[in-house]
């Protein structure tokens, strides 16, 4: 077999840019930190085909307001002017007619699915602002939706009709920081960048990553319970947030901020916070366990022609790289296209392969970790797992290597929109589910290269390490019968494998009706337990979760 060379060498080493040394500093603050990744694609490629998907109300008419909830008035508003003080901290919607294209990027969701019908925005500046707002909401019965970068992909971050948005982004303090243990207390609104690029200034490194890096916060992180890029390596959020501070719905402050990693006091109360998707409290700020920034990182993007032959080469990459092994990502042809198509730049290939796999190392040693990845891609290519590949020579090869994975989020919905499934299933089923989604849009003759057809291909990546798939479903719009042919469809096929419908986006709004399909009744009954016990009211981020 004639294997192109991988460039050579093989796996030399790319030795990251020096870090700088700088004193901890409480309170350091990070306002200035620049988002490096859109909010959404920019609105020239969007605006032609999604002709906005209207009001959440409207597309789901069968989600109902709820009457309990008071309206808001001259009254409340100027009582949240008269708390927040600052012109900044709130965008008045409701007194003032002007406020609709402000307000507008608080109502409409990172994939211009849902959009909420809001018309004030708080943006407290302190934990004690957050509980006065929380208990006045409370108080009179005024429903609220906790926001932090508002990249969240399931509708859970934005109104479905006129609650208030609690935004984070003035909450933006790095409190402390231990250079020893590597504990870092953080407020919510922190950008993730933001974080990571102060704990690179000290070696470290926040134990999450994600594409959304330049926009989504920490609190919307630990909310979600994201996953990210490299869990494989550092593990979930519910192991290294070591404590957290919320505000509970009638304003009470839960001030846990632990800074030890081993605590065995009791119910672990702040588990309830990571991934409640802000239906329990507000979280104001987070304590959590940094590990030391790798010295040597390595990448490789190889071309792989089987799913068959790509799992073999995992089950390689976990014998061979053990404990050095960071990502082990996968992207099937069809995002790649999707990719170059949306960026037009160069493939790092020179061929097309059906999938595709980006593997990372990170470790302390250069040479041993170069001489391991060196052995490994020898390896798989000998035994004809992989069959072209190359390994980033420099800081900005790496880069490039790691925006084809992570870009593929931005350039799918290039079209108009996306349908998206972001699912747990055992490896070695995981692909098939999109080759079936495939053939079943195609039978009910839905797809096509034309504006006729509504979805315009499916496609299937994701980290491939955690067991995690992303299902994508690129289409021109937005309509009933797409959403008709893939659900409940895409949810009994994740159950009959006993999967999970949501690895890491969590439920929102899209899979609130869904959460049958992975947990069962009793388990169920006891969320909405907790639920009525903590928010009894149901004021916080109502007609989503459960
Ligand atoms: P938001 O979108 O603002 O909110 C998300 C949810 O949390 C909402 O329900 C909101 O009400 C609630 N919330 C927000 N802040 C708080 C708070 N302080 N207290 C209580 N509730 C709160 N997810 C992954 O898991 N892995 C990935 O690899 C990944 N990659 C992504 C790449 C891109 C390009 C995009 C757009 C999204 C990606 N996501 C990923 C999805 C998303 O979950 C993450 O971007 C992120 O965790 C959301 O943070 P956020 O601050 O934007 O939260
Ligand atoms: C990723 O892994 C994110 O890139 C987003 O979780 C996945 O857009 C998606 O479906
Ligand atoms: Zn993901």
């Amino acid at each position: 077999m004639a294997h192109r060379a991988i460039l050579t060498p093989i796996a030399r080493r790319v030795a990251l840019p020096a870090l700088r040394k700088s004193s901890t500093t409480a309170n350091a603050s990070i306002n200035h930190f620049r988002r490096v990744v859109p909010t959404a694609a920019p609105k020239s490629n969007r605006a032609s085909a999604a002709k906005s998907s209207g009001f959440t109300a409207d597309s789901y008419p069968e989600i109902i307001r709820d009457p309990r909830f008071a309206k808001l008035t001259k009254k409340h508003v100027t009582y949240f002017k008269q708390l927040l003080g600052k012109e900044s901290a709130i965008i008045d919607g409701v007194t003032t007619d002007d406020k609709a294209s402000e307000i507008e990027p608080y109502n409409l969701d990172w994939m211009r699915k849902y959009k909420g019908q809001c018309t004030l925005v708080l943006k407290p500046g302190s934990t004690e602002e957050v509980s006065k707002i929380l208990k006045y909401c409370n108080e009179n019965l005024l429903a609220v939706v906790p926001q932090g970068g508002n990249t969240g992909l399931v509708g859970g971050s934005v109104p479905v009709f006129d609650e208030i948005v609690i935004s984070t982004a003035r909450m933006n303090q790095i409190r402390f920081f231990d250079e020893l243990s590597g504990v870092l207390v953080a407020d919510s609104g922190v950008i993730l960048e933001a974080a990571d690029q102060y704990l690179a200034e000290r070696g470290y490194i926040f134990p999450l990553d994600l594409g959304a890096k330049g926009s989504c916060h920490i609190g919307g992180n630990v909310s979600t319970n994201a996953g990210g890029l490299r869990l494989l390596r550092y593990g979930s959020l519910h192991g290294t947030v070591l404590g957290i501070e919320a505000v509970l719905p009638d304003g009470t402050i839960l001030e846990d901020l632990s800074r030890l990693r081993k605590n065995n006091t009791g119910y672990d109360l702040k588990q309830l916070f990571i991934g409640a998707e802000g239906t329990v409290g507000i979280i104001t700020a987070v304590s959590i366990h940094c590990p030391q920034r790798s010295k040597a990182i390595n990448v490789a993007f190889l071309g792989v022609e089987s799913y068959e032959k790509l799992q073999l080469a995992f089950r390689e990459a976990k014998t061979q790289l053990g404990e050095i092994l960071s990502a082990f990502e996968l992207m099937d042809s069809r995002s790649q296209d999707i990719f170059h198509k949306v960026k037009g730049n160069k493939r790092p290939l020179e061929g097309e392969y059906p999938f595709y796999c980006l593997i990372e190392t990170s470790g302390s040693n250069s040479e041993h970790d170069s001489e391991k990845l060196e052995k490994f891609l020898e390896d798989v290519m000998t035994k004809e797992l992989v069959t072209d590949g190359v390994v980033a020579q420099d800081e900005t090869q790496l880069r490039s290597l790691w925006a084809q994975r992570e870009g593929i989020t931005e350039t799918i919905g290039h079209w108009g929109g996306v349908y998206k499934y972001d699912v747990s299933i055992p490896i070695k089923d995981m692909y098939q589910l999109v080759d079936d989604v495939r053939t079943r849009l195609d039978e009910a003759g839905l797809i096509g290269e034309t504006d006729e057809f509504p979805v315009v291909d499916v496609v299937g990546y994701g980290h491939m390490g955690d067991s995690n798939l992303h299902l994508n479903i690129a289409v021109r719009r937005y309509e009933k019968v797409v959403e008709n042919v893939l659900e409940p469809y895409v949810y009994e096929w994740i159950s009959h494998k006993d999967g999970s419908i949501s690895a890491e986006h969590g439920l929102g709004l899209a899979k609130k009706k869904y959460i049958g399909y992975s947990r069962g009744d009793t388990t169920i009954t006891m969320m909405k337990q907790i639920k009525n016990l903590y928010d009894p009211k149901g004021i916080m981020n109502p007609y989503k979760y459960i």
